[in-house]
């Protein structure tokens, strides 16, 4: 009895394993060389995807390849490309030069068609040959999206690093004056470099925090979550994502926190939540066009909600709200079946995440049903409800661009304090739960003054243009005002007198001083804006320590990504035998390193920053986390690495702030961000 019960226990913890990352299956990696092919293959893969392929041999793939010749290739058996190619015979796929918007379900039906297939795919070279043979029959839209989740999920592309999407689909990212210039330069030939500057003038108060949500770098960090973690995702394609539902709630949860921390900033009071009865305040006129269908619709101040035809009512919104903020005062979720799940614990937020957005792991879609996604399309279709101007789908339902239009934050100010609503109903912390026991923060201090400026960012619009072999490239580019910080470090005196090397987690956030109205914050108020900084593991022998953690190594943030140009470049030597130089870009799912501070003002605004070291052996999920350098805030290869949920220790309400205040293992200082009107031109 005892065996059989090892044995089983062994299978489990097997397949636990395996749903990891999933690894079996599929040819080995053969290192470097193997790796610079791919990435070869993947940058003209997304070159110029309006035209020819500009690889011969990626090129002859294309036009020889037979999807269906050998099934066994095919980690499925073939199922997937044999349901695509039908489609395809039929004559049923989307035309190429059409707007692609994930929102609409027969579109994101193909393009996740085109990802079943990928994913399936046994060996790299049927990766892609199937890759170059749907580019050149499928809709654009369709293949990028499914290409660039592909290649974050297929193990066979793990080391790959994706070009930037304002490079591959420049009009989503970029006003249409600009556009417009691109364009004019091509046809003159001659090579330009022009000035985006951000939509709307001065009379619109938004304006003042309009770098924040179009910030090309903001916009891309917000897509790529939704690629790391889509709201479509199957088990069944490969491995489960750990805490996805939690991590939603997490990465909107700083955005919205963010986007007060600008506000106040810039003088402006705290976004207001959405209200489905009352008007949507603010306007938005996006001066963004598709590159096949027209512009993007605008819309004016103070638009009442309409019903959606054939997307939904706003009465059913809101019994769906209704009936999630019913679960959250139960303190349970009814899954489909009738039973009870409980959320009165430290998971709750997982599940309610899943919920809400909401993703196919929620456990009971037809009653709860999909607040999030339904709430961006009525959203994004307010200016043409009925269907009655035939305008293409707005702002909000794209990810790369729904951070543009003000309204998004109010959206998700509504969804964050539905989230909050739960998080407060949970037992508060004790004292005792927050100890580590013998570990104590001695000191916390800030090297070098914490400053934010601006400077001009120049991005390739080649893409932009329509282009044929025969016509030469000209260098078009455009230059936009980005947010950036100086280098600082924040210092760390600790002492274990534990009498022995303890593994120690440092959560390190910090959050506005004083509201709008320059009152201050309660804890309570103040954790709840927390914004993250940092998270990192240490290894603290007995005794006393001091470290300094860089800007640059917060483990929340991403470095830029790298261009068209340097990846073209980093390829070509990697090919030769030199080292790529890329691994440091694998990841675009975090915030851009640049924007780790908010834009602060000339007085400095004051924020209140918190260090918490807490016991990393209970915290850690994974091994090797005080050595990591990979990106994996979020989770990487499918599983999270923190036991702790999000924002832990500041999630759950405290008796009162006395409990943080006396513990050894917190550290409390007041610091201010500046920012002194320094802008660095393009020269
Ligand atoms: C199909 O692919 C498998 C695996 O690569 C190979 O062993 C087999 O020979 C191929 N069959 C044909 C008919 O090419
Ligand atoms: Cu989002």
């Amino acid at each position: 009895m005892g065996t059989v019960n090892m044995k089983v226990l062994l299978l489990f913890a097997l397949v636990a394993a395996a749903a990891a990352w999933p690894n079996f299956g599929f040819q080995s990696d053969a290192g470097g060389a193997a790796d610079a092919q791919k990435q070869h293959d993947v940058n003209f893969l997304l070159h110029k995807i309006y035209g020819d392929i500009r690889d011969s041999n990626l090129k002859g793939k294309a036009d020889s390849f037979d999807p269906e010749a050998n099934l066994s290739h095919y980690s499925d058996g073939g199922k997937a490309v044999q349901k695509l190619m039908r489609d395809l015979k039929d004559n049923r796929l989307l035309q190429q030069r059409h707007w692609f918007s994930l929102f609409n379900p027969r579109q994101r039906e193909e393009a996740l068609m085109l990802f079943d297939v990928l994913i399936h795919c046994k060996d790299w070279d049927t990766f892609v040959s199937n890759a170059a043979y749907f580019r050149q029959i499928m809709n654009e839209g369709e293949f990028v999206y499914a290409l660039y989740v592909a290649v974050i999920h297929s193990p066979l592309s793990e080391h790959v690093v994706l070009p930037p999407l304002y490079e591959v689909t420049p009009h989503l990212f970029t006003n249409s004056e600009v556009i417009e210039a691109a364009y004019r330069a091509k046809q003159t030939q001659k090579p330009g470099k022009f000035k985006s500057s951000f939509t709307g003038t001065k009379k619109n108060p938004e304006q003042r925090v309009a770098y924040f949500g179009e910030d090309i770098g903001m916009n891309t960090h917000h897509v790529t979550w939704h690629m790391e973690f889509p709201f479509w995702w199957d088990d069944k394609y490969s491995h489960h994502l750990d805490r996805k539902g939690e991590n939603f709630f997490w990465v909107h949860h700083q955005l919205t926190v963010r986007f007060d921390a600008e506000r106040l900033s810039n003088y402006l009071d705290p976004v207001d939540e959405l209200h489905w009865e009352k008007p949507i305040v603010q306007g938005f006129a996006p001066h963004t066009t598709y590159k096949y269908g027209g512009q993007f619709p605008s819309r004016p101040d103070n638009v009442d909600f309409e019903d959606v035809d054939g997307v939904a009512r706003i009465r059913d919104l809101l019994i769906v709200e209704s009936r999630i903020r019913d679960a959250i005062a139960h303190g349970y979720i009814v899954d489909r079946a009738g039973n009870h799940i409980d959320i009165m614990n430290e998971r709750g937020i997982d599940v309610l995440g899943d919920v809400i957005e909401s993703s196919l792991y929620s456990p009971n879609v037809q009653y709860y049903g999909a607040l999030h996604n339904t709430a961006h399309i009525v959203l994004g279709r307010q200016s043409d409800p009925h269907g009655k101007y035939d305008l293409p789908p707005g702002v909000l339902e794209h990810f790369e661009t729904a951070t543009r239009d003000p309204s998004f934050f109010r959206l998700h100010k509504y969804m964050d304090n539905i989230f909050k609503e739960h998080k407060d109903s949970l037992p508060p912390y004790t004292v005792e739960e927050l100890t580590f026991a013998g570990v104590s923060v001695d000191n916390v201090a800030i090297e070098g003054e914490l400053e934010t400026f601006f400077e001009d960012f120049e991005y390739n619009l080649i893409n932009a243009v329509d282009d044929t072999e025969q016509i030469p490239d000209v260098e078009i580019s455009t230059y936009v005002p980005r947010l950036n910080h100086k280098d600082f470090k924040i210092k760390i005196d600790v002492s274990n007198n534990k009498g022995q090397e303890v593994l120690a987690t440092v959560r390190i956030f910090a959050w506005p001083h004083l509201d709008n109205n320059g009152i201050e914050f309660t804890f309570d108020e103040g954790r709840w804006n927390a914004i993250e900084l940092d998270k990192f593991w240490v290894k603290l022998p007995a005794g006393t320590h001091h470290f300094e953690r860089k800007s640059s190594e917060s483990a929340v943030t991403v470095p830029d990504v790298p261009s068209f140009a340097t990846l073209f470049e980093k390829t070509k030597e990697a090919l030769a035998g030199a080292d790529s130089g890329l691994t440091d870009f694998e990841s675009a799912t975090g915030i851009p390193n640049r924007f780790l501070l908010p834009k602060g003002n000339e007085q400095g605004l004051e924020f209140d920053l918190v260090v918490a070291v807490t016991d990393g052996a209970a915290d850690a999920a994974v091994d090797g986390l005080h050595e990591n350098t990979e990106f994996n805030h979020y989770g990487s290869h499918g599983k999270y690495p923190d036991n702790r949920p999000h924002g832990y220790p500041l999630d759950r309400k405290v008796p009162d702030e006395r409990v943080f205040e006396d513990l050894p293992n917190f550290g409390h200082i007041q610091v201010k961000v500046f920012n002194h009107g320094e802008y660095i031109q393009h020269d």
